[in-house]
């Protein structure tokens, strides 16, 4: 085995040299320190120089800092004198950095600027002599190049940030980012040594706002309306899409992007027309084009978000006099005559 000196500690005894063994001393451990797993005594002195080593291999900071030693030097005669010694154990980095949890689950709102931390991520090291670099570990799932990581300037641990602005309706993110972060001890360019690198998943999921108001195919349209045309006739169908999540079974339950339709500014003398969730326009009441010659509808498409968005379209609908007996219906460039 071989033993670390640590410190040789001398005595003085004034007695005569030459005079028998009054000034011959004896160096012994009056108070050694006890290995735990062991039972066996840590340090051990030359009786003859004084000389404290270590009694084992290894010493380790990381469970016990320091030890307190009582060191006797006892003459001839057998008079004694004795000091303490405190040893304190110096670190060596020879504990691999992990992460404080082995998955991070973040939540971040969309539109997020590019500065803001999305998560702070704890690492433990007990060593006090550490060199910690952080990655996101290459090609290690979607979205890892979206996201850079570094060590915080103040306190331990890392801050992850967004290198793009994460939009919910970009489809490369709507289902989120899941990727692998490391850390090493060893500095930035130590990444092959897999025992001194730690990893963790991070997930982080892009909540939706509602920064998108429904959108209408067609914000305009003529149509043409038999004036017998049965109660329930489709005049028109104007439908209008949202980007916005509408997910009424998700935890949220955002519905920020559900639609729901309304005909307001009607230009007539009697609610002919009706609008139901689908954006289909029907008729509710008899067409009379000798009372009515023009309908101008005005479809608004209104979200469920908080506060809504709203976007209108407009529908003109005229009455067609009754010509004949053969009814058919057909839609050409936009336009609609029933
Ligand atoms: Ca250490
Ligand atoms: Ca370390
Ligand atoms: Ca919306
Ligand atoms: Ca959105």
């Amino acid at each position: 085995m071989q033993c670390t000196p640590v410190v040789t500690i001398t005595a003085e005894d004034f007695d005569d040299k030459n005079e028998g063994s009054n000034s011959k001393l004896i160096y012994s451990l009056q108070k050694n320190a006890v290995d735990e797993e062991t039972g066996l005594p840590i340090f051990t002195v030359n009786a003859s120089t004084g000389s404290i080593s270590t009694a084992m291999c290894c010493l380790d900071r990381e469970r016990a800092s320091h030890y307190s030693l009582t060191v006797a030097a006892t003459d001839g005669g057998g008079l004694q004198g004795s000091c303490e010694v405190l040893v304190l154990v110096a670190d060596e980095n020879d504990v691999p950095p992990r992460w404080g949890r082995a998955e991070w689950t973040v939540e971040v709102t969309e539109g997020a600027p590019l500065d803001q931390v999305l998560a702070t991520l704890t690492v433990k090291d007990p060593d006090t002599r550490n060199s910690l670099a952080y990655r996101v570990a290459p090609n290690s799932g979607r979205g890892w190049q979206m996201v850079k990581i570094e060590g915080r300037t103040a306190g331990d641990g890392a801050e992850l940030r967004s290198l793009v602005p994460l939009d919910y309706e970009n489809p490369d993110l709507k289902d989120g980012l899941r990727f692998q972060v490391q850390v090493t001890d060893q500095g930035t360019d130590a990444w092959e040594n897999r025992y001194r690198v730690g990893e963790a998943t991070v997930i982080v999921r892009i909540l939706d706002v509602n920064d998108n108001a429904p959108s209408f195919e067609k914000v305009q349209q003529s149509v043409r309306v038999r004036e017998d045309a049965p109660l329930g006739t489709v005049v028109a169908k104007v439908p209008a899409f949202d980007l916005d999540e509408n997910r009424f079974m998700s935890r949220t339950q955002n519905r920020n992007g559900l639609v729901r339709y309304s005909l307001a500014g009607r230009r007539g003398s009697s609610p002919h027309f009706g609008i139901d969730h689908t954006g289909t326009i029907r008729t509710i009441g008899l067409v009379d084009r000798e009372a009515i010659s023009k309908h101008s509808l005005v479809v608004h498409a209104t979200d469920h978000g908080v506060p809504p968005r709203q976007s209108s379209a407009t529908v003109t609908v005229s009455g067609k006099t009754v010509s004949g007996k053969s009814v058919s219906d057909k839609t050409v460039s936009g336009k609609t005559v029933i």
